[in-house]
């Protein structure tokens, strides 16, 4: 039998994937049937044989301890979520969404509340409480703050930087590690549709791997049941057991537990509104189906 070495894939192109094996990148030509089955995402660890100094082919990928899907990227130990309130304001709605997506894929999360040079602190203290009380780990950050704390939480680790465009994921990687060679953009040109990062790529930088994801501007969510993004809110999961009927979607039926505990602020209006809205566009695909 051939001997096989173990690589990490760090990009993935139209047919080809690029493939890190000890200190050297190679061109991995991957093989249909491997293309097909396991579809080969960034950070996957796959089996290859050498072809030539330069070539290697791809025999099969191996198991995966989570993937996320916006933007693919398999195996992290950390998604670090980037939200902006000013320039750009972003929407909770995208903060919620992602964190409900790690959560059913058992990603750890980290949520930065950046630009935080924009804005007074109480502005942001409302934010910081609700998510920490929700049991999500928050930063207050900014390129023009110390970031040695947010660097130290990152060591060692696979980390994908995920948010909408604008909210200064490439500058933050670019603050904490000052040879990465990612592109920050123009602010100027936030908020008309144009991203400056615009492809995944695991970049190894000291003794961190770092995706810096493009930035997403639309509302994109994979087709999920009622029970899923019920799951995306540990609040809202726990809260409805005390709901009268088993199956409450905390709609408009009677006797529900969800819907009184927002009108008695136990659980955050913006979080409720979250949860209604994925449900409504959940069920307008439905329909589309
Ligand atoms: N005031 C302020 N501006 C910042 C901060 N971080 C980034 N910016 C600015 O925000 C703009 C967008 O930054 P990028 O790093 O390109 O944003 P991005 O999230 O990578 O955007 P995409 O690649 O399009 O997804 C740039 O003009 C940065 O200089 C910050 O902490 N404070
Ligand atoms: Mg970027
Ligand atoms: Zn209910």
């Amino acid at each position: 039998m051939r001997a096989l070495l173990l690589g990490r894939v760090l990009r993935r192109e139209r047919y080809n994937v690029l493939v890190s094996y000890e200190n050297s990148v190679y061109l991995g030509l991957v093989k249909k049937k491997v293309w097909e089955q396991d579809k080969v995402l960034v950070n996957d660890r796959v089996w290859f044989e050498p072809i030539t100094d330069t070539e290697v082919s791809v025999e099969r990928t191996t198991g995966r301890k989570n993937y996320f899907l916006r933007p693919p990227v398999a195996n992290l130990d950390l998604l670090v979520y980037v939200h902006s309130f000013k320039n750009p304001q972003c929407d909770v709605r995208y903060l919620d969404l992602t964190l409900g997506l790690a959560t059913l894929q058992n990603i750890p999360v980290l949520v930065l509340f950046h630009k935080a040079d924009l804005l007074r602190d109480e502005d942001i203290q409302p934010w910081t409480s609700l998510y920490t009380s929700l049991g999500y780990d928050v930063m207050v950050t900014s390129v023009y703050y110390d970031l040695s704390a947010l660097k130290e939480r990152l060591r060692g680790k696979t980390v994908l930087f995920s948010g909408p465009t604008g909210v200064g994921k490439s500058s933050l990687v670019k603050a904490l590690w000052k040879d990465a060679s990612v592109r920050v953009g123009d602010i100027s040109k936030v908020g008309r549709g144009k991203h400056t990062t615009s492809w995944v790529e695991l970049l190894p930088l000291d003794d961190t791997y770092v995706v810096d994801a493009p930035g997403f501007s639309l509302l994109e969510m994979p087709a999920m049941n009622p029970w899923d993004i019920q799951r995306m809110f540990p609040e809202i999961e726990t809260t409805a057991k005390g709901c009268f009927f088993s199956d409450c979607l905390h709609l408009k039926e009677p006797s529900c537990a969800v819907k009184e505990a927002v009108k008695k602020g136990l659980i955050a209006e913006s979080r409720y509104n979250s949860y209604l809205y994925f449900l409504d566009k959940q069920q307008e695909e439905a329909k589309k189906r």
